[in-house]
């Protein structure tokens, strides 16, 4: 398993979200990664691959110019008109009803424009580990389109819930859309994404909504009670001649592995249906009993099932990391996925 990291991402680190009624660190935060390093390298899987520098041009067949401009600028841009701060993240937010297109020097107007909640903050690293992430990713994802089986882009930032011009849930540019993008760009007639982060994969259900060529499924807790509330209904099919290539299955809060295999199987046969040239994972594992942002019950021998059913696909898999917060397991979460999906 061919595993692409950069310790790049360390700068995006010490920023606050809400918890309750107060701010606390990220549990989206640099000491993830290092505990999936650990139990990968425990595992026996060691080769690791430095990220190649990329540009902004994939990121731009997903992103508009503009919020790719907000992403660069963000914290500068507050430091220079707020002063220092861990807690760069909206206070308004622009909603129907409202123009929506900020001066992009006015870094409050911007935070309400390309933001929408108070999940993503920025500190003087996070764009520094925003490009790390979309180096690994891209760097991975080539590796996987020059005929290697399977890569794992082990990257943070996460993605799944930017989409084009937003970003929230601890997610800046949407890394697995960019990659999708990019095999479809390089040849691949059909891209899956399987996406089974705990939350619902709003950012990339609306990127590919409207399309055939990627098809996009999502495993998560169902949106009556679990964040991001609006969007991951059973409901929503797609659009135009999308409709038929979104797929939501969601899952109750306390979903255990019975249930959760059950949705999976289904997400298989619909990827083996669509008879991708390429599936793209979005590797969550805050589905795990006790993540402090997730709702289901997952065990940590769980996660080798989980690989088991993704390798039952038979198909060249690009892995990208996206969430999972309990960290004392986290390691060994991922692991088991990976080692599972070897084993097949
Ligand atoms: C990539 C990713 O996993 N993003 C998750 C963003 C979730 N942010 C909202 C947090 C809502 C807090 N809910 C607490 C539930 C406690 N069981
Ligand atoms: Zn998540």
């Amino acid at each position: 398993m061919k595993i692409i990291y950069s310790d790049a991402h360390k700068g995006h680190a010490g920023a606050l979200e809400m918890r309750g009624e107060a701010f606390v660190p990220m549990a989206e935060c640099p000491e993830r990664m290092e505990v999936i390093l650990l139990a990968l390298a425990d595992a026996g899987l060691r080769d690791v691959h430095a990220p190649k520098a990329h540009g902004l041009a994939e990121a731009a067949r997903i992103h508009a110019p503009d919020f790719l401009t907000f992403l660069e600028t963000a914290y500068p841009l507050w430091e220079k008109r707020h002063g220092p701060s861990r807690a760069v993240f909206a206070r308004t937010f622009g909603m129907r009803g409202m123009a929506q297109k900020p001066q992009m020097d006015n870094i409050d107007a911007m935070l309400s424009a390309f933001t929408f909640d108070i999940f993503s903050p920025f500190v003087r690293g996070t764009w520094d580990a925003i490009r790390s992430a979309l180096d690994v990713t891209l760097t991975a994802a080539e590796m996987v389109q020059q005929g290697t089986r399977e890569a794992f882009a082990l990257c943070r930032p996460p993605g799944h819930h930017a989409s084009g011009d937003l970003a929230g849930g601890y997610c800046y540019l949407n890394n697995a859309a960019i990659a999708a993008q990019m095999f479809r760009d390089q040849g691949a007639a059909r891209v899956a994404i399987l996406d089974i982060d705990y939350h619902h994969g709003n950012g990339t259900q609306r990127i590919f909504y409207d399309r055939d060529d990627v098809l996009f499924i999502s495993l998560h807790g169902r949106p009556e009670e679990e964040y991001p509330f609006l969007l991951g209904f059973g409901d929503e099919t797609g659009a135009g001649r999308g409709e038929g290539f979104n797929l939501n299955l969601p899952m109750p809060p306390g979903t255990r592995i019975d249930t959760y295999l059950h949705a999976l199987q289904a997400a298989a046969a619909r990827v083996r249906a669509y008879a991708p040239d390429v599936l793209v994972l979005s590797l969550g594992v805050d589905t795990f009993d006790g993540d402090p942002v997730g709702g289901f019950c997952l065990q940590t021998p769980d996660y080798l099932r989980l690989g088991q059913v993704i390798a039952g696909l038979g198909l060249p898999t690009l892995f990208v990391m996206e969430g999972g917060y309990a960290i004392a397991p986290l390691g060994q979460n991922v692991t088991n996925v990976l080692t599972g999906y070897l084993q097949g």
